[in-house]
């Protein structure tokens, strides 16, 4: 595939001999007992078999639409039965799925298809007061598949047909495409392959402890590589367990599917931790069925981590992972301490971590805080189709500069110590500065603009812009009706915004990001 960056040969050669990477593909996770409930969505209950011929059917309805091996369809659905199946049914076909979240509008989907040259985008009909059709109708793109009533489009319901022999994907071709939390302008694209997504997957699997008694409960976007690989409902079904999906993670609508499903592990961002940690202390749900609560996305502190087992009753995993690939997890027999007050050690054994000085690139020295740099079987060699980016974002040597700030403690646990990235970490849900300084400048009253992270007890980060105006400032209001019109996804949106008369500068000239943090803190 044009724009993808492969790993040298010599890397290739030592993943296989090291069992790192096999020939199992994407389309092959499924492996309960045929009879067994495979996935619990809304009202719906699909046994393996259900799910599985489901998915082949999906995938002749695919390929009668032309959609063959290599193809690129933009995804978008919801927590629903409905995603597994297209999911699953497009990995077969051998198109990759560029996963969207649902809360992506006009600029981030207009932006993902032409980049990707979809031949398709799959969406619901309506999702949370959002007529997804009506920004199909702003698209240029040659299918448009809707989940429920498909007015001019084509019905997903009517891509079911009778199985036909696919053209079967090879381990080493690009299995899907993930999005970046970005640091730019525009949003990247990570592609990862079947061999290495599956090591992802399988491994988490094993060092989570899934097992055909897993019973995984998915309460973030399952489109999010957490939810969906980490171990995820990927990792749950290659283990012949049981996913159960949620709407959401408010507790209203998580405990008593806990209760009713009897639900053993889920993965959750630190705001969904902190509520849940309130509100099973006055719930009447049974939540004792939960043997694992994985947080990660966003730092967890180390006070909210001890009272993880104690309030809820499980074992808690910190996983510090990323679209691009590397996975931290701390292990299920850590010692409380490490548990709490660090971010995990690495996934793989072959995973290669350096620890850096930011501005040089040296090594710190070990214990230091540096950036982490990460170089391994199942993490990107390059960002697709963004050549200039690439040249800025790996080291010649083919390691991914994480732009996470890190101390690694003698036993290879690592501990977020911050960023050097302008990105903000809005809970879990990741905005690039520049991406939204970019919209901002759009504005007519708007001449200059700088964004930043403030603390937040709950969020970990809210987001604050720093304008300099021309004529009447724009209230906080006017600006997210901006950008609502502008098709910008609303957890870009700022949650403050500060008028000021000039922005505070670096010796070299550069706006000082540092000193307006400082200024909110
Ligand atoms: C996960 O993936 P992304 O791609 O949304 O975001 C990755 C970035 C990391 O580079 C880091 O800055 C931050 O999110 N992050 C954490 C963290 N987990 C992720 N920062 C501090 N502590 C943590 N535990 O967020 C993601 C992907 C797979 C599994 C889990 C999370």
């Amino acid at each position: 595939m044009d724009g993808f960056t492969s790993w040298p040969n010599d890397l290739v050669a030592r993943y296989i001999a090291e069992g790192y990477w096999s020939d199992r593909l994407l389309g092959d996770v499924l492996r309960g007992d045929p009879g067994r409930i495979a996935l619990v969505a809304g009202d719906e209950r699909l046994t393996y078999a259900d799910l599985d011929r489901r998915a082949d059917r999906t995938a002749a309805g695919f390929h009668r639409l032309g959609i063959r091996r290599g193809d690129r369809v933009v995804l978008q659905l919801p927590n629903t039965a409905s995603f597994v199946v297209v999911f699953l049914a497009l990995v077969r076909l051998g198109a990759a799925p560029v996963l969207a979240l649902p809360a992506h509008r006009h600029s981030e989907i207009g932006y993902l298809c032409e980049l990707s040259q979809a031949r398709a985008y799959v969406i619901p009909d309506r999702h949370g007061g959002f007529d997804y059709r009506e920004l199909a109708r702003s698209l240029d793109v040659e299918h448009v598949v809707v989940d429920g009533d498909a007015a001019e489009f084509t019905a997903l319901a009517s891509l079911d047909a009778e199985p036909v022999p696919l053209d079967r994907p090879d381990p080493a071709d690009v299995g899907l495409f993930l999005l970046s939390g970005g640091t730019t302008g525009l949003p990247k694209l990570i592609p990862r392959t079947h061999r290495d997504y599956v090591y992802n997957l399988e491994a988490s699997a094993e060092v989570c402890g899934f097992t055909a008694d897993t019973v995984y409960l998915v309460v973030l976007p399952v489109a999010h590589n957490f939810a969906l690989a980490c171990p995820g409902i990927l990792g749950a079904f290659a283990v012949g367990g049981t996913v159960v999906l949620a709407p959401s993670g408010s507790p209203d609508e998580a405990f008593p599917l806990i209760e009713r499903e009897r639900a053993t592990a889920c993965a959750v961002v630190p705001p969904i931790a902190l509520l849940w940690l309130d509100a099973a202390t006055w719930s009447d749900e049974d939540l004792s069925s939960l043997e694992l609560l994985q947080v990660g996305g966003a730092k967890l502190a180390a006070e909210p981590a001890a009272q993880v087992p104690k309030v809820l009753g499980c074992v808690l995993q910190q996983v510090f992972g990323m679209a691009e690939g590397l996975l931290n997890y701390t292990r299920l027999d850590d010692p409380p301490e490490l548990v709490e007050t660090t971010q995990g050690r690495p996934l793989c054994p072959a995973d290669e971590i350096r620890v850096v000085d930011p501005d040089t690139g040296e090594p710190v020295p070990e214990g230091e805080t540096g950036e982490l740099l990460t170089r391994g079987p199942y993490t990107l060699r390059g960002y697709y189709r963004a050549p200039e980016h690439n040249a800025r974002s790996f080291t010649p040597d083919g390691f991914y500069r994480t732009g996470d700030l890190v101390r690694r403690l003698p036993s290879g646990h690592l501990v977020v110590e911050g960023r050097h990235k302008d990105q903000i970490n809005r809970g879990g849900d990741k905005v690039s500065a520049e991406e939204l300084e970019g919209h901002l400048l759009a504005h007519p009253a708007v001449h200059d603009a700088a964004v930043v992270g403030m603390p937040d007890p709950m969020m970990g980060e809210r987001t604050c812009a720093f304008l300099i105006t021309r004529g009447t400032p724009p209230t906080l209001r006017e600006l997210k009706d901006f950008l609502r019109e502008r098709g910008l996804a609303d957890y870009k949106w700022p949650d403050r915004v500060e008028t000021v008369d000039t922005f505070p500068r670096t010796p070299v000239g550069k706006i000082s990001k540092k000193e307006l943090a400082a200024r909110l803190a």
